[in-house]
């Protein structure tokens, strides 16, 4: 019986020093790389940390989502459908543009408004143009959705994260708009309403807007519906989900400004541009403040809010395009020397590919877009003489001798209709016989009761590399310190001395006590325009967990009290689960004004807390610390165990918290970038190789994955766009993975002269030489051959 209790008692002695299984760790070196880049260029006193954090952050996952990574590679529906829909943008371009004038684009130019400008009938015809999409099979899963996943995987460090985010997207925008057109005659002359989201921006709460009410975008809060939506909108990534306004801004009239009087590119994207100016970094917290499917790049266009979103972008982009052609220069030339801010500048080069067919960058400058094919319709203004936006959904707001539209809440909207009612009911009254009674209204439609705030749920879609399922999370409980923030500055509750009160400081105002305000001094760090709760006594503290080695975000508030000095607050936060292969989750906090609260993460065997990085490390070795789920979590925190009378709180298993302490000094780590090695001259990339598409040649038909290689009957990799290397994908992921080799890494395609495979940043592209050369994969180099392949662009008018 011995020999059993000595053995029991080495496993329990191995069992406490088998490693922490939810344990801190560094942030990847290249996120690294990125917080230095933004520390160069803004503050925390400057900028709403939160911006900043999420830009980093995102660009870090847009460059890491990779087809080696595990980030989804475009099906060959969505290929076909986008090789089908490219060529007729770069068609349309081709045919009246710059390149090569040969006849007028057909039709009349398109026209696009407000959303809340159009009539009824055309607000019907979009939406109804917009379901028809989503209702058309023909290519899987619908038309609608496929396209929406074009927006992922290789295209998202060419298309963002650089200039030729501008160009993407002006011909993205105008392929949906004819995918929407195709959908049948009556949508013929479809075009996409932008949504100018300063009209919430001037909002006093801009979450009450009526856009995202069942009248327009559907409602905004948990699972959307309603509205352009109809019933409901499944997608690929679950129910579509929104949260608005707990994160980002809308557009402030600010930031429009800072970009419109700009005039030269480099003002308004790249490395030389400053981040007031920087309108894609503007365009970002639109996308955080919607939330939900937004979020994330690889879902965003799952929302129809995206295009109306980035059609709105795009009319500023136009806006200053209009001031620069004013100001003299040749806005098809004008390109920025660093198109980039972190990193990726070779793929924002403006002789790289555009993305789309055989266009390159500088294509997407063309003045045809907005001289031959479609315009804009001014947003919508109103002044002190004529105080009418033209819209129900829009109210003239009057202050002084200053005058702007706003949008209208759903309740004003309906008061607005109700008012018309009384208003026609007296006039069809009036001919016959003048009356003093009161017209007989309509019952008051009721108007659905909105959250308060703090009552709304927040609702994640727990998608997980591309599957929404709540069971692919384990929960991790997160501590929370909050102390009181600048601007709250009372309580109202105060002490009374010798019969009298004193109003200098409430009870708990650690101004109060000079002991306590010693060490809760605040900073006066940036913060959004409006906060969600405004001035409040409860408020909430956002916490999201951001993937690092897969593709999720999950996000949670804790409520903390604001009245108090310093208070203690917890919430339970999802990661993916551990079961299969470790989590690398990165775990960030924010305050409902944009200010971050800085990680710090618990020493093992002590109850202090030091500053960390915020990234996580889970593996499901035991002792977990991770609840497999809610429940499960709450049960690791709270001992019931110990006195059954009273719960025990356990920290031993809280290993990370937030500071919430209200300073301006930079925490994020940061390491210089290493020099980017600079493109080899006279050597064009076309970074994604042509698939044809229905309409010039059979597809070959290929799925990313492994395959065979019939010649030498090695296991190779398909990696789509007709490149075959032969390699099997899992060794190519392992490579991949090596940052320090991956820069030098380059794969021939065994099926394609002209094709080569190169590694950037931990990424595969697919890569085509230009027209007359050929790859090769001795020199690593496009040299001049035999190859025929005759689809390449010429050289194209270069800045
Ligand atoms: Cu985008």
């Amino acid at each position: 019986m011995a020999w059993f209790f000595s053995l029991l008692l080495i496993m329990i002695s191995l069992v406490s020093y088998v490693r922490a299984t939810v344990e801190p760790t560094d942030v990847p070196d290249e996120l690294t790389w990125n917080f230095h880049v933004a520390q160069k260029k803004t503050s925390m006193s400057n900028t709403p940390a939160s911006a900043i954090q999420a830009w980093c952050t995102n660009v870090y996952k847009w460059q890491y989502d990779s087809i080696v990574h595990g980030g989804r590679n475009a099906s060959t529906g969505t290929r076909q459908l986008v090789n089908y829909l490219s060529d007729q943008v770069h068609l349309s371009v081709h045919r009246s543009g710059h390149v090569k004038r040969q006849a007028a684009p057909s039709g009349p130019k398109r026209r696009r408004k407000e959303i809340r400008m159009l009539s009824e009938k055309e607000l019907d015809l979009y939406f109804r143009a917009v379901r028809a999409a989503k209702a058309n099979t023909t290519t899987t899963p619908n038309v609608y959705e496929a396209l929406a996943e074009f927006h992922t995987g290789i295209t998202s460090i060419s298309a963002h994260g650089g200039c030729n985010f501008f160009g993407w997207h002006r011909v993205y925008l105008l392929m949906y708009e004819n995918m929407l057109r195709d959908q049948g005659p009556e949508f013929a002359e479809v075009t996409i309403p932008y949504w100018d989201s300063r009209l919430e921006a001037r909002m006093d709460q801009p979450t009450s807007t009526v856009l995202f009410t069942d009248r327009l975008l559907g409602t905004g809060s948990g699972e959307a519906t309603g509205g352009i939506l109809g019933s409901g909108w499944s997608t690929s990534a679950g129910p579509l989900v929104r949260n608005i306004g707990t994160d980002g801004p809308p557009m402030t009239d600010e930031a429009i400004v800072n970009v419109t009087r700009m005039t030269r590119m480099r003002e308004i994207c790249g490395a030389d541009s400053a981040i007031e100016s920087d309108l894609e970094f503007h365009h970002n917290g639109i996308h955080r403040w919607v939330d939900g499917q937004m979020a994330m790049l690889q879902t965003s266009a799952l929302d129809p809010a995206f295009w109306s979103h980035h059609t709105f972008i795009d009319f500023v982009w136009e806006a200053f395009r209009m001031n620069s052609q004013r100001n003299g220069v040749n806005t098809e030339t004008d390109y920025p020397e660093n198109p980039t801010t972190m990193g990726a500048a070779e793929l924002h080069a403006p002789d790289a590919a555009l993305g789309f067919a055989e266009m390159t960058v500088i294509d997407g400058l063309s003045n045809t877009f907005t001289t031959e094919i479609y315009e804009y319709d001014p947003p919508p203004t109103c002044s002190v003489q004529n105080p009418d936006c033209g819209s129900k959904y829009l109210k003239c707001v009057v202050f002084r001798d200053n005058a702007h539209c706003v949008s209208s809440t759903l309740a004003e909207v309906v008061q607005w209709e109700i008012d018309q009612t009384r208003l026609t009911t007296v006039a069809s009254t009036l001919p016959t016989r003048p009356s003093t009674a009161s017209p007989s209204i309509c019952s008051t439609p009721t108007v659905p009761a909105l959250y308060s705030e703090h009552d709304k749920p927040y609702q994640n879609h727990y998608c997980l590399n591309g599957k929404s399922d709540i069971r692919q999370w384990v929960y991790i409980p997160v501590k929370v310190i909050y102390r009181r923030p600048p601007e709250y500055q009372s309580y109202g509750s105060y002490p009374i001395y010798n019969g009298k009160s004193s109003r200098t400081n409430d009870i708990y105002s650690p101004g109060a006590y000079t002991q306590v305000h010693q060490y809760l001094k605040n900073g006066q760090p940036a913060k959004y325009d409006k906060c969600a709760e405004g001035d409040k006594r409860i408020s909430s503290v956002y916490i999201k967990s951001i993937g690092l080695n897969y593709d999720g975000i999950y996000k949670e508030y804790a409520i903390v009290d604001r009245r108090i000095a310093i208070t203690e607050s917890t919430a339970y936060i999802a990661v993916k689960n551990p079961a299969m292969e470790s989590t690398l989750a990165l775990i960030q906090a924010t305050d409902s004004c944009g200010r971050v609260c800085r990680p710090v993460c618990k020493k093992p065997k002590s109850n202090i807390y030091r500053p960390c990085s915020g990234a996580v490390r889970l593996t499901s070795a035991f002792p977990r610390r991770y609840g497999t789920d809610f429940g499960n979590a709450v049960m690791d925190i709270w001992d019931f165990i110990s006195d059954k009378t009273c719960p025990q709180f356990n920290t031993e298993n809280v290993v990370i918290a937030f500071n919430c302490d209200f300073q301006t000094d930079w925490f994020w780590p940061t390491k210089q970038p290493p020099v980017q090695q600079s493109v080899p001259p006279g050597h064009v990339i076309y970074k994604r190789g042509k698939v044809p598409g229905p309409v010039t040649r059979q597809a070959p038909h290929v799925e990313a994955g492994p395959i065979h290689n019939k010649v030498t009957g090695v296991p190779g990799c398909d990696l789509g766009y007709g490149c075959l290397v032969s390699k099997p994908c899992a060794v190519l992921s392992q490579e991949g993975k090596d940052t320090g080799l991956c820069s030098t890494l380059q794969y021939e395609c065994m099926n394609s002269c002209h094709m080569y495979a190169k590694c950037w940043y931990g990424k595969l592209y697919v890569q085509q030489c230009n027209r007359g050369m050929r790859y090769d994969p001795s020199s690593l180099k496009c040299v001049p051959g035999m190859c025929d392949y005759s689809h390449s662009s010429k050289g194209l008018p270069r800045a």
